[in-house]
């Protein structure tokens, strides 16, 4: 198998870093079981959540705009979804107006399966920011250890990630990356994931390295190869980061939010046009480092 990288820092299976996402699809109609799973590991891992031939046609359709903005290799076949060499920019847009050009990424992120999945799992009406990410990565690319909380954390906590690549994700292509129950470890939760990269103004990566990771929080790391229609789902306190993009492809995924209609909602992320983030990214962010240290979390210094 290729080696699993983040960034500079390889991973193994066989050493004990590195285990498979707990599987959660045999539960998936079960809200019960779904919600006592969720409390426990922090995250669902639900295999063929969607139809993998809507994800195939919102692929094509994200794949056919990134070939007219000159994203793509013009000598290969767009739905290889091959790099052009010169390209280097690592978002797509999928801001409000742009939605009506993704129509099936648009029933992905907000269509009845999804909305009535959470309907099902909170048992009230579910709410979806208006605002959604989504994510071509580079050669090379990967995502730094953060929570979402920090980024997002101004409305309800019972706040959902759901992270879905568009198109066949291997280990190789960079899929998402756990720390399976940091959800729960109460001083990263305290400390790190109180904090808000706009009233805060921090750096807001925790750690590119996963080693760092498991020896500060704890391992093993959990990953999986993702297929088309795969969904991942996990806690506004769950730390994570991705795997390097070792191919000439885009790692292409969505990454949108879900909530209860009835709970706070973080102002930022709703609305025709969203706010976004009004103070970070910045020159004048506090080092990680600095904040580690103070909250009692920095890296423990290598055995001898
Ligand atoms: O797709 C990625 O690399 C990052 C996604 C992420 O951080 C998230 O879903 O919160």
């Amino acid at each position: 198998m290729t080696t699993v990288r983040m960034g500079e820092h390889e991973l193994s299976f066989d050493a004990g870093e590195l285990t498979r996402l707990r599987e959660s699809t045999a539960l998936k109609d079960d809200p019960a079981a779904l919600r006592e799973r969720f409390q426990e590991d922090g995250y669902l891992f639900i295999r063929e959540f969607h139809d993998p031939e809507l994800v195939q046609d919102a692929r094509m359709d994200v794949l056919s705009h990134m070939a007219e903005d000159g994203m793509l290799d013009p000598e290969a076949p767009v739905e290889e979804g091959i790099i052009h060499p010169e390209y280097f920019d690592e978002s797509f847009d999928m801001t409000s107006s742009s939605w009506t050009a993704y129509p099936s990424l648009a029933r992905l992120a907000e269509g009845e399966e999804i909305m009535e999945f959470f309907e099902r799992f909170l048992g009230e009406e579910s709410f979806t920011f208006d605002y959604k990410w989504g994510r071509a990565k580079p050669t090379g690319g990967f995502t730094g250890f953060h929570v979402d909380n920090i980024f997002m954390g101004r409305g309800t906590e019972e706040l959902f990630t759901v992270w879905r690549p568009i198109g066949p994700c291997p280990l190789e292509m960079g899929p998402l990356l756990l720390c399976p129950k940091s959800h729960g470890n109460d001083t990263l939760r305290e400390t790190y994931g109180q904090m808000d990269v706009d009233a805060d103004v921090i750096e807001a990566n925790f750690s590119k390295n996963p080693h760092d990771v498991i020896d500060t929080i704890g391992g093993p790391l959990a990953t999986a190869a993702f297929e088309p229609g795969d969904a991942l789902i996990f806690s506004p306190y769950m730390l994570h980061g991705s795997l390097s993009n070792q191919t000439d492809r885009f790692r292409i995924s969505i990454d949108t939010r879900y909530q209860s209609l009835l709970e706070p909602v973080d102002g930022r992320w709703v609305g025709p046009d969203p706010v976004t983030h009004y103070r970070w990214p910045s020159d004048d962010e506090t080092e990680m480092a600095d904040l580690r240290t103070e909250w009692g979390l920095e890296r423990p210094a290598p055995s001898a």
